[in-house]
């Protein structure tokens, strides 16, 4: 049988890691988009780059030649387009970069794929920062968008142009609405990873303290592994659709940290409020301060998914549960650090 081929805009990200994996399994052709940049950007997709199916292409998704050139030359049955600049703190310093390539750049993809011989399937890689503030406890595919950062903005529009796409055009377009998803893989300067890095290091004496932001947000985090199985199932269906993918379950950043130290066996203290709030270990030494540099203008309260549609249209489950997630994390640590 003809080996199917993909696309994959930000291969060189946690998920670009782990969808990579997974299609290469499933015997696909792999085509990963990476940028220039003056350090090596592979580091995650190492082990698949002396693999024939798996090659590598420069581009960017705010250039629209290099879109149009990569999707005529490669011609591929699916795209995903997981390319973003991803940090939703670090959109408020970079507004107009985060518009160009995650809004505008879905709208270049699409532009390639209308314009293309072949009928293409494309995802793209929406997130539950759309959702913003919002009332309801659960959030679903039915519930209104009300993002609260350029990043979450920008996203929106990326959802709705790919809607509009499909529609207008009749190109198979899906979204998929993801929760947190973290992996040993994720970018060190989100939350889960700078606290299970830190508080491993914290307990081998590596590192003093960890500096946190607002403790009190809340996040429905799920393990990257198994959000894509569900991004590459909602490919393979007959019809396009949204689908929103989470685990139905939220925490705290802080309860985040009481369950990486009680898994690390370190004993947190915590004293004071606000600002002022500190994290002290059996020794009485503070290991946890709060700084108001790590803030964001606005802030996402909470968010908690509801993933009955997907459960039950793409038959997705789950593998891993927090507590797993973190072990494996503080696992991936500890050989950084070459600790057995
Ligand atoms: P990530 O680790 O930050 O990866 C983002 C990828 O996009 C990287 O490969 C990055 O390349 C690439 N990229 C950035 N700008 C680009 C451009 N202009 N042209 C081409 N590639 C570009 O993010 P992730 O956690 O894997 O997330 C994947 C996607 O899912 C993102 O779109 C993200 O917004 C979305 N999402 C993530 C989550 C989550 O919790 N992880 C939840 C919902 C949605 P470099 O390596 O060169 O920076
Ligand atoms: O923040 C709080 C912060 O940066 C989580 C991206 O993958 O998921 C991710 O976005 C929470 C926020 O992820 C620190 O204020 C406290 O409330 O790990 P994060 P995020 O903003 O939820 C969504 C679904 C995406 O789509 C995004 O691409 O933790 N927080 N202290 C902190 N956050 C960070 N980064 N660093 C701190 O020190």
């Amino acid at each position: 049988m003809k080996k199917k081929i993909a696309i994959i805009f930000g291969v060189t990200g946690q998920d670009g890691f782990y969808l990579s994996k997974l299609l290469l399994k499933k015997n696909y052709i792999v085509h990963g988009i990476k940028r220039r940049s003056s350090s090596v950007p592979t580091k995650r997709i190492e082990k698949f780059l002396n693999q024939k199916n798996f090659i590598v292409h420069y581009g960017d998704i705010t250039d629209t030649s290099s879109i149009q050139n990569l999707i005529s030359s490669i011609n591929p049955d699916e795209i995903y387009n997981l390319a973003a600049q991803s940090h939703v703190g670090v959109s408020f310093f970079t507004p107009l970069f985060t518009a160009n390539v995650n809004a505008i750049g879905v709208l270049a993809i699409l532009e390639a794929i209308k314009n293309h011989k072949k009928r293409i399937k494309f995802y793209q890689a929406g997130t539950s920062e759309m959702f913003g503030k919002t009332k309801d406890k659960f959030q679903s595919e039915k519930t209104n968008f009300n993002p609260q950062s350029p990043y979450g903005t920008a996203k929106v529009f990326a959802h709705q142009i790919t809607q509009n796409y499909r529609d207008a055009y009749n190109i198979f377009a899906a979204n998929g609405i993801l929760f947190n998803h973290e992996s040993p893989m994720r970018g060190d300067n989100f939350v889960t990873k700078k606290i299970v890095s830190s508080l491993t290091k914290i307990k081998y004496g590596k590192q003093k303290k960890l500096v946190l932001g607002n403790l009190y947000a809340k996040r429905d985090w799920g393990h990257a592994s198994d959000y894509v199985e569900a991004i590459y199932k909602i490919l393979q269906q007959k019809t396009p659709d949204d689908y929103v993918i989470a685990t139905g379950k939220d925490y705290t950043i802080k309860e985040f940290v009481n369950k990486t130290a009680k898994i690390l066996n370190l004993n947190i203290n915590w004293k004071g409020k606000g600002l002022k709030e500190i994290g002290i270990d059996n020794k009485g030494k503070t290991i946890i301060i709060v700084d108001k540099k790590y803030f964001r203008p606005l802030e996402v309260d909470y968010l908690k998914g509801n993933a009955s549609k997907a459960k039950k249209i793409l038959k997705w489950k789950m593998k891993n549960n927090l507590n797993d997630l973190i072990k494996e994390m503080i696992k991936h640590e500890l050989n950084e650090l070459k600790i057995n």
